[in-house]
C-alpha cells in the first residue's frame, strides 16, 4: 500500500493525541480488518499498519490512532531493548548475531530504528541488510527501517507507535537501534526498559561518550570486536567499569555491566542477553520496571502535548498575522522580547475558530 507523503509535519496534531486509548466503535472496517490482522501476527497487516502510523496525512494519522487506541491493550508484553553505537561499531551485525539467538530459543523479534538522517541516507537498517540477511530471511523476526519524517521527534513519536504495533502482534522482544550520534541516544533511552552502549575497544571512543554524558543512561555496555584486539578489549572494559563506578548509578539496585562480546565470532550474545534478563528481573522485583514505563508514557504525553500546543499556537490566526511584526519589532528593540511573547500567547486564549 502506497500513502502519500504530505508536507514536513513531523507528529499528529492535537486532536490525533487526544484519539489513544480512545474507544475503538469507530473503527471502519478495513481498519477492523488491520487491527485483527495486527492482534493474528500477521506481518502484512503489521506492515500496513506502520506505513499509516508513519503517514504525514491528517487522514491517515487519525485512523492511525483509532488503529493503535484498538492494539493498545494488547501491548507492553515484550522488552524493549535500546542498542546504540557509533556508526561502525558492528549494531547490525549484532543484531543479527542475538536475533537468531533469540529466535533459536523461541522468541519472536521486531527491530525498528530511530535515526533522523535516514531521509538522507535512505535508512540505516535497511541500507545495510546485508548485514542482517539471516535475520531478514526469518519468519520470527520483523525488521522495519527508521522512519524518514524529518525531526528526530516526530521519527520517535513513529517508532513508539511502530513499537506498540510490533508488541501487540505478538513480538516479546523489541529491539530499537539508534545510530551514536546527537540527541538520538538520550530519545531512545526514553523510550526502552533497557538501554544498552555497542562500544569500540579504543580509548577514544570511551572518551567520547563519557564526554557527550552517555554514560549516565547506559544500563549495559557491550565492548564490541573483542577479537580484534583481546587486550584492547579488556583494557577498554576496565576504563568503562571505572567511569560507570564513578557516577552515581541511576538505580541503587542495579550497576551497568560492562562485557566483551564479538559479533563477528558471535561471541558473549548469551551473556549479553543474561544481562538483560537480569536487568528485568531486577527492576522488575525492585518496582522500577514498571515506574520507569509509567514515566516514559507521562514523558510522551508531554511532549505530545508541547508539539500539539506549538502547531495550535503557530496554526493561529491572529499569531500569523501579527507574528512578522511581533519579529520586527523584536529584533529593532521596539518591543521587549517578553511582552512579544506575552502579545502573541495571549492569542491563545480566543479560539481561532
Ligand atoms: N572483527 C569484527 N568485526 C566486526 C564485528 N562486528 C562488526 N564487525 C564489522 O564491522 C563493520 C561494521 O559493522 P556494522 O554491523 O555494519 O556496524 P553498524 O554499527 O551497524 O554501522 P552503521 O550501520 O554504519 O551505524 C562490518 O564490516 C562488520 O563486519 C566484530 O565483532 N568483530
Ligand atoms: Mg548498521
Amino acid at each position: 500500500m502506497v500513502f502519500e507523503d504530505g508536507s514536513h509535519k513531523t507528529t499528529g496534531n492535537l486532536s490525533n493525541t487526544m484519539c489513544i486509548g480512545s474507544s475503538t466503535n469507530g473503527l471502519s472496517g478495513p481498519d477492523r480488518q488491520l487491527v485483527d490482522g495486527v492482534l493474528g501476527g500477521e506481518r502484512r497487516s503489521l506492515a500496513k499498519t506502520i506505513t499509516l502510523i508513519e503517514s504525514t496525512r491528517a487522514d491517515h494519522q487519525r485512523r492511525a490512532q483509532q488503529v493503535i487506541g484498538a492494539l493498545l491493550p494488547h501491548t507492553g508484553r515484550a522488552i524493549r531493548v535500546g542498542i546504540s553505537g557509533v556508526p561502525g561499531a558492528g549494531k547490525s551485525t549484532f543484531i543479527e548475531a542475538l536475533g537468531n539467538y533469540l529466535i533459536d530459543r523461541g522468541h519472536r523479534l521486531a527491530v525498528l530504528a530511530v535515526d533522523p538522517s535516514s531521509s538522507v541516507s535512505g535508512g540505516s537498517i535497511l541500507g545495510d541488510k546485508t548485514r542482517m540477511e539471516s535475520l531478514c530471511q526469518r519468519l520470527e523476526a520483523f525488521i522495519r527501517p527508521s522512519p524518514t519524517a524529518g525531526s528526530l521527534g516526530g521519527v520517535a513519536a513513529k517508532t513508539r507507535e511502530a513499537m506498540l504495533a510490533c508488541e501487540a502482534a505478538g513480538y516479546d522482544v523489541i529491539i530499537v537501534e539508534t545510530v551514536g550520534v546527537g540527541q538520538s541516544e538520550t530519545t531512545v533511552a526514553g523510550m526502552v526498559d533497557i538501554f544498552t552502549l555497542l562500544q569500540l575497544p579504543n580509548a577514544g571512543d570511551d572518551l567520547q561518550a563519557i564526554k557527550k554524558g552517555i554514560v549516565e543512561i547506559a544500563d549495559l555496555v557491550a565492548i564490541n570486536k573483542s577479537d580484534i584486539d583481546p587486550k584492547a578489549a579488556a583494557v577498554a572494559r576496565a576504563q568503562w567499569k571505572q567511569a560507570l563506578h564513578m557516577l552515581r548509578p541511576a538505580s541503587p539496585n542495579w550497576r551497568p555491566p560492562v562485557i566483551g562480546v564479538s559479533a563477528f565470532k558471535k561471541e558473549g550474545i548469551a551473556e549479553f542477553w543474561d544481562e538483560v534478563e537480569r536487568y528485568r528481573e531486577v527492576t522488575t522485583g525492585s518496582g522500577e520496571f514498571e515506574a520507569k514505563r509509567k514515566k516514559q508514557a507521562l514523558d510522551w504525553m508531554w511532549s505530545l502535548i508541547e508539539t500539539g500546543l506549538h502547531q495550535l499556537f503557530r496554526s493561529h490566526p491572529g499569531v500569523h498575522e501579527d507574528l512578522p511584526q511581533m519579529t520586527r519589532e523584536v529584533v529593532t528593540g521596539r518591543t521587549t522580547p517578553n511582552a512579544a511573547a506575552q502579545r502573541l500567547l495571549s492569542y491563545l486564549e480566543t479560539p481561532a475558530f
